[in-house]
């Protein structure tokens, strides 16, 4: 196997967790931006953002919020800003584009899909310290994550060809895999694509080796050279499916988005401790962390200077 440089993604924040979960879940600007910063250092080069609301903690929309988020990791590093247009399900589509129509930056995610996102089995698990917490996790028993061929095309569209932004293609099934082919083929799409191998979520494929190899075999069938993987597994899988994933030749994401643990029963003290050590799994493995500007020419990014500081109002 040839040392080869692998990308690292940390998603910081979210908007799956909630605070009560960890007391280590960056909630304020500045926390998400600190933590983002350490987690960089430590050498991850993609940056997946959201925002919470300061006091409650609440998943949030707000372009100012993300302004500040954005402003204070930039002065100090030069990772690769990714931000979600995932947000939460809860919100409308024009919510969940508004920080990055306004920042425009490098690259957002875009999720190839509808689903039922279900964090329901979390509501019933942990004391609550704010009122929306159990509700929002319960609301997911009914509460579509609404992603239509309408929506996509929408973010491609305004996001992609106006604002120049490339895509972490989040990819929750095989059936996800069917669409990026599809608009690849439409030309909506250009190669090489960069999908995140969404293992573990209720609703979507599970985490287990079996459906890794089965998505890998899947995008090989449907996208064939023109993309490049990396593993996202949901909690206590993120570690070993995303150590398989580098093995097969991908990349991996790690941070509190999709796991707050950093070992069975123990919780990560922060997202920089998972970045460490999916970088010692790697490096044992032989290879070596991808930098921001490889990432930049691998993927065919504008480049962090193509951005917008965010200082037109939204
Ligand atoms: N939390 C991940 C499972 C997004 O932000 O667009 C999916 C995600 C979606 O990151
Ligand atoms: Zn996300």
């Amino acid at each position: 196997m040839m040392s080869r440089p692998v990308i690292v993604t940390c998603a910081v924040t979210g908007s799956i967790h909630t605070p009560s979960m960890s007391p280590y879940l960056p909630v304020t600007p500045q926390e998400i931006a600190d933590q983002a910063i350490e987690a960089a250092e430590a050498g991850a080069a993609i940056l997946h953002l959201h925002a919470r609301d300061p006091a409650s903690g609440a998943p949030s929309a707000d372009p100012a919020l993300f302004r500040a988020i954005v402003e204070r990791i930039r002065a100090r590093s030069d990772a690769v800003l990714n931000l979600s247009t995932g947000g939460s399900s809860r919100m409308t589509l024009d919510q969940r584009l508004a920080a990055a129509r306004l920042i425009e930056p490098e690259m957002c995610s875009l999720n190839m899909g509808s689903m039922n996102f279900g964090l329901f089995p979390l509501a019933d698990r942990y004391a609550w310290k704010h009122d929306w917490e159990h509700d929002f996790l319960k609301a997911t028993r009914s509460v579509i994550f609404r992603n239509s061929f309408d929506d996509i095309e929408a973010i491609l569209g305004d996001l992609g060809v106006a604002r120049g932004a490339r895509f972490e293609l989040e990819c929750y099934d095989v059936g996800h895999l069917q669409t990026v082919a599809f608009y690849l083929k439409q030309g909506l799409l250009k190669p090489p694509v960069f999908i995140q191998f969404v293992l573990g979520v209720l609703g979507g494929i599970d985490a287990a080796p079996e459906q890794l190899m089965h998505m890998k075999a899947t995008a090989d069938r449907l996208l064939g050279a023109d993309y490049q993987f990396s593993v996202l597994a949901a909690g206590r899988q993120q570690m070993p499916l995303g150590t398989m994933g580098v093995i097969l030749g991908g990349n991996v994401r790690v941070g509190l988005e999709d796991n707050l643990s950093i070992a069975r029963g123990e919780l990560a003290t922060s997202n920089a401790v998972q970045v460490r050590k999916i970088r010692r799994i790697i490096e044992e493995l032989g290879h070596r962390l991808a930098t921001p500007d490889e990432v930049r020419a691998q993927l065919g990014l504008k480049g962090a200077a193509g951005g917008n500081a965010g200082d037109d109002q939204p």
